[in-house]
């Protein structure tokens, strides 16, 4: 495996659960794996889970983690081509990333979308550049428009929780005080499309994801009406993806904090499981109550960080 950003990269999604299955049942078998490699964690924007998981993958599979904060361990880098570098940026990532692959065998970046160009964030201009310049195999820790190591262990998640084969799994938009990315919402809808699952999405007009990422997704504009009888609720803010309208992406279009995952929204489920990929604003996405009861899955599902990172990982060992 060279690249994981997309579903597609993790090939059969039964054979990639069942080795999940194996890696968490048995996480230190594949010690030899990584001896003597080096991954490299470059972070442009935050991280709690992202960075600890991966680190602990990393280490399950006895290879060496190098982690990076840009900016602020780094010297800040310019990421534009064709700029005249007279600001406050002292490095092109032009230079930077060749000289870190150099030292790595495999490299994970995070880089949020900066929303306020569509089309660039669409491109994925970061990641495009590692591995246009850096010829190593590319783990997105969550980029402009993808964020695969959560949706895998969502997956995972919801393959351990089910209680019938094809569980009704809906995807609700939530309030937020700030803007955020779509990626998170992106690859939820990507996985669970690929899935074997009921997938409906709901969410305020005008916050329709990326036809690329929604696919054939059921969408229900009627929050209540769309949670009726599921399984798991999947809760997550998104600003807007601009699809209708690209000149509002990036923005808030709505508070509405009737849209805020509480018991009246629970009770019309199927006694269902909730879902988040934290860190999660309690009392804007979700109410304590909700969050705080035994169907709420936040912490499995961050534990299972560590299990979709180590997969990626080990398969990518494997093909070095
Ligand atoms: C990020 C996002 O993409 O929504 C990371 C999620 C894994 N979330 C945030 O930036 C939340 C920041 C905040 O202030 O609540």
């Amino acid at each position: 495996m060279k690249t994981f950003f997309h579903v597609s990269d993790i090939g059969d999604l039964g054979a990639a659960l069942d080795e999940a299955r194996q890696v968490k049942a048995t996480p230190f078998a594949w010690k030899h794996l990584g001896e003597n490699k080096t991954i490299m964690l470059v972070f442009f924007n935050s991280s709690l889970r992202t960075r600890l998981s991966s680190q602990k993958a990393a280490l399950n599979l006895g290879m060496n983690p190098i982690v990076l904060n840009i900016g602020q361990d780094s010297w800040k880098l310019e990421t534009e081509m064709g700029v005249v570098m007279d600001g406050d940026r002292s490095e092109h990532l032009r230079e930077a990333i060749p000289v870190m692959t150099s030292y790595c065998d495999i490299i994970g970046i995070r880089s949020f979308a900066g929303l306020s160009d569509r089309e660039s964030d669409y491109n994925e201009p970061i990641l495009s550049q590692f591995i246009q310049y850096g010829h190593k195999p590319v783990i997105s820790l969550e980029s402009a428009t993808v964020h695969p190591c959560q949706a895998f262990a969502d997956l995972i998640t919801i393959e351990e929780y089910r209680r019938k084969k094809r569980p009704k799994v809906v995807m609700t938009w939530a309030p937020h005080p700030k803007a955020l990315p779509q990626a998170v919402p992106n690859s939820f809808a990507e996985w669970m499309n690929a899935a074997d699952v009921d997938f409906v999405i709901t969410q305020p007009q005008g916050y329709e994801l990326d036809p690329r990422f929604a696919g054939n997704a059921r969408i229900e504009y009627d929050q209540m009406k769309a949670l009726e009888g599921a399984d798991f609720v999947y809760a997550k803010n998104w600003s807007c993806p601009g699809v209708t309208d690209p000149s509002k992406y990036g923005q808030i279009l709505s508070k509405d904090m009737g849209w805020t995952v509480d018991e009246r929204h629970m009770a019309v489920t199927d006694n269902a499981y909730f879902m988040h990929c934290l860190p999660v604003r309690r009392n804007m996405i979700v109410s304590d109550s909700v969050i705080d009861a035994p169907t709420s899955l936040v912490i499995p599902e961050a534990a299972n960080r560590v299990v979709s990172a180590q997969v990626v990982m080990k398969r990518m060992l494997e093909s070095l």
